[in-house]
C-alpha cells in the first residue's frame, strides 16, 4: 500500500502525501473532476470506485484500478449496474461512493437519487457485474457506511438523515439488518453539536470502519458553517466493538482542515472529505483517501497507535452523544 514517513520536522498525527493530489481536472476525456472515492486492495493490485462529475455536471460513479494506489487508470464509462434479475438498472446520478468487503462480496454504497439524495446500494464479486440491490432507507440521507463484519449476527451500516438540499444539520446514525434488505434497530451514534466548531454545523461517516483492540476506528468529516459557506475537516472517533453505536472517544480538534491549496481551491472551496483508508496490520500503517474541494483525489498517512492514543488524550464527546447509554 502506498506510504510515507512522516515529514521531518513534523508533529502531526496525521501528514499529507507528497505527491497531492493523486488525480487533477479533466482525468478522463468525459470527466471533469475526480474527488470523495474509496479503494481496495483487489488481487495484488488496487482497486478504486470513483466519484467523477462528467462535463454535463452530473456525479456518476467510475471503475479504476492502480498497481500502487497512487496511479491509477479510470474507465472513461460509468459502472454499468444491473438488478438481481439482470436487467439495467442505472442511477440518475451518483455520488461519494464507499466500497467495504464482507465475507466474499464487495459492497458499493453511495448516494443516489430516490425523489431526492438517499443510499443506493450494491454488490460485485469480481469488478465486471454490479448488482444494485434496493435501496436500504428512505429518504433523504447520505454518507452511508457498512461495516466490514456483521456484528452479532448482523450487518451494520452508519448514515447520516438529511434533507434534499445542502443539508445545514446532521447526526450519524445506525441502522441493523439480517439481509441488506430490512432495516432497523436504529441507534444515534454521534451528534455534531461537539465544543469543536469544526464539527458544529453537521457530521458523516467518512471511511469503512477499522476493527482495532480499542474499538472501531471511524475517520468521519465534521463541518462548520462560514460567512463564505461550508468548511469540511476530518476527525476520528473510536466506537464500541460489541455495540458500535456507543461512542468510546472522538477527536476535539481536527485531524485534518483546508490549509493546502488543492484543497482551499477548487470547484468547492475548503473541502476535506474521507471516503476510504488501506490499513496493513503488520505495520500499523493507514493510507487514508480523501476528496479535495470537489476537485482532487488527495491521500494522507498516519499509524493507528499513534492515532488511537491521540484519539484517547484528545477526546471530547457531545454532550448529548451517548444518551441512550447512560
Ligand atoms: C456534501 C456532499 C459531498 C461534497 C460536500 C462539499 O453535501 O455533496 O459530495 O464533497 O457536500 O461540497
Amino acid at each position: 500500500m502506498p506510504w510515507q514517513d512522516r515529514p521531518e520536522g513534523s508533529s502531526e498525527v496525521v501528514w499529507r502525501h507528497q505527491g497531492n493530489p493523486l488525480i487533477g481536472w479533466n482525468p478522463t476525456p468525459s470527466t471533469a473532476r475526480i474527488f470523495n472515492s474509496s479503494v481496495a486492495a483487489y488481487q495484488g493490485e488496487f482497486i478504486g470506485i470513483f466519484r467523477a462529475d462528467h462535463r454535463d455536471g452530473r456525479a456518476r460513479i467510475h471503475l479504476g484500478k492502480s498497481p500502487d494506489g497512487l496511479n491509477w487508470t479510470i474507465e472513461d464509462e460509468p459502472i454499468r449496474w444491473v438488478d438481481e434479475a439482470g436487467n439495467p438498472y442505472q442511477p440518475n446520478y451518483a455520488y461519494d461512493p464507499r466500497l467495504v468487503k464482507i465475507e466474499d462480496t464487495y459492497y458499493i454504497i453511495w448516494c443516489t437519487d430516490f425523489s431526492g439524495a438517499a443510499l443506493g446500494l450494491g454488490k460485485t464479486k469480481d469488478f465486471k457485474t454490479f448488482v444494485r440491490l434496493e435501496n436500504p432507507y428512505i429518504p433523504y440521507n447520505r454518507n452511508g457506511v457498512l461495516f466490514p463484519r456483521k456484528i452479532n449476527g448482523n450487518y451494520v451500516m452508519l448514515c447520516r438523515p438529511s434533507d434534499g438540499g445542502h443539508t445545514p444539520f446532521g447526526d450519524i446514525f445506525l441502522s441493523e439488518s439480517p439481509d441488506l434488505i430490512y432495516w432497523g434497530r436504529h441507534r444515534k451514534v454521534m451528534s455534531s453539536n461537539a465544543g469543536g466548531w469544526w464539527q458544529a454545523t453537521k457530521i458523516g461517516a467518512g471511511a469503512v470502519p477499522i476493527e482495532t483492540t480499542e474499538g472501531w476506528l471511524l475517520f468521519y468529516h465534521g463541518v462548520s458553517w462560514t460567512c463564505n459557506g461550508f468548511v469540511y475537516s476530518m476527525g476520528a472517533a473510536l466506537l464500541d466493538l460489541e455495540c458500535p453505536s456507543k461512542v468510546l472517544y472522538r477527536t476535539r480538534d481536527y485531524l485534518l482542515t483546508p490549509e493546502a491549496s488543492y484543497e482551499t481551491m477548487g470547484f468547492v472551496p475548503n473541502v476535506v472529505f474521507p471516503c476510504a483508508t488501506l490499513h496493513d496490520s503488520d505495520t500499523g500503517r493507514i493510507a487514508i483517501y480523501y476528496g479535495a474541494a470537489d476537485t482532487y483525489l488527495a491521500l494522507a498517512y498516519c499509524k493507528v497507535d499513534e492515532l488511537i492514543r491521540h484519539i484517547k488524550n484528545n477526546s471530547e464527546l457531545a454532550a448529548n452523544d451517548n444518551e441512550d447509554y447512560r
